[in-house]
């Protein structure tokens, strides 16, 4: 199983279980069924409505024996309406409490951006504090009192582009260990990859696939489908792979970190064996060259005409 090395030689497996959208009465099975096929990487987040559906199929892994809580890498995030410092560490414990765990692996800010307490999504400007009200800086405070505490063993982000970051590490003890973003072969991120390489940064690939296709009203009408690429259906074939694969593959052989969403007893068996598929310098290159720089996840959802945030913010 490949792996990425932590400052403290802690090792993530670089392959992992996506939950977003895992509805509850299918998360259950989905987690069990990934940890007895050998997953031990189960990215989670507060907002995602279904950590506790998760912490019951962790606790059955663990009282039956199938992993012990050290066998298994478990990430979470911080939703954006609890960024104020004094409210991280009480949300991080309802998400210890869900997840039914003494500690998470791996805790992120899930976004650059700050959410009135009581709003849980956004629906006009009103429901959003500025970074000038609210620096991520101050939000880092206390993921980095929540690793003292010993309730993490690390801390990163999430959808941060270069200018969040180098304000980050300029600002904190603790700097960040991961950026969980949106990379694929159609939006590869290559200068934040690299720009996190030289930081010491690691990458996590999310929407690997081309993220869900369930109705979202941000989603364009003639959007280009990964998983239907000729390039990628033409490279498995000759592996006798399928194009989820092949994309689960290449993002390994980049070096990130990747986690595959599937709540499909076939199709999670099926994501985790492309780690044991070789793509030859040629193969990458074909996928590299896919690139059209175009972004599933756009984040137009946080953009209102007057309000605190533009996509420049949040991207650069
Ligand atoms: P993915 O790119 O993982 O795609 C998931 C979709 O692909 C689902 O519809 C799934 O359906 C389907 N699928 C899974 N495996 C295969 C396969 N082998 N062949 C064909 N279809 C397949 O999208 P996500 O957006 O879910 O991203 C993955 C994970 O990344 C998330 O679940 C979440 O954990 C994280 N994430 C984080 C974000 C952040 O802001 N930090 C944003 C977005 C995602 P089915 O379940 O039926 O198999
Ligand atoms: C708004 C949640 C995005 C998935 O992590």
């Amino acid at each position: 199983m490949r792996t990425l090395k932590f400052k403290n030689n802690d090792e993530m497996p670089a392959f992992g279980l996506g939950t977003w959208k895992s509805e509850q009465g299918e998360v259950y099975n989905a987690v069990k069924t990934a940890i007895k096929k050998g997953y031990r990487h189960i990215d989670c987040a507060a907002i995602y409505g279904n950590e506790k559906e998760i912490g019951e199929a962790l606790s059955e892994c663990f009282a039956e024996g199938i992993v012990t809580r050290k066998d298994l890498w478990i990430t979470s995030k911080l939703w954006c309406n609890a960024h104020a410092k004094k409210d991280v560490i009480p949300a991080l414990k309802q998400t210890l409490s869900d997840l039914q765990l003494d500690y998470l692996d791996l805790y992120l800010i899930h976004w650059p951006v700050a959410l009135k307490k009581e709003v849980m999504f956004v629906s006009e400007k009103e429901d959003l504090i500025s970074l000038k009200d609210l620096p991520n800086t101050v939000t880092w405070e206390a993921m980095e009192e929540a690793v003292a505490l010993g309730l993490v063993k690390h801390i990163g982000v999430s959808n941060f582009g270069k200018k969040a970051l180098e304000d980050l590490i300029s600002n904190s003890k603790i700097k960040p260990e991961m950026n969980q973003v949106e990379s694929h072969p159609y939006f590869q991120q290559e200068d934040l990859l690299s720009f996190c390489k030289d930081k010491g940064i690691h990458l996590t690939a999310y929407a690997p696939l081309g993220s869900s296709d369930r109705a979202d009203k941000f989603k364009a009408e003639n959007e280009p489908k990964l998983l239907e690429d000729k390039i990628i259906a033409d490279i498995a074939k000759s592996k006798d792979a399928t194009p989820g694969q092949i994309l689960i593959s290449w993002a390994l052989h980049r070096g990130t970190s990747v986690i595959p969403k599937s709540v499909n007893p076939g199709r999670i068996a099926q994501n985790i064996q492309a780690e044991q598929i070789s793509l030859s310098d040629e193969d990458m290159q074909r996928i590299t060259d896919l690139d059209k720089n175009y972004r599933y996840l756009t984040g137009e959802h946080w953009v209102f005409e007057g309000g605190a945030y533009t996509l420049e913010s949040i991207w650069s």
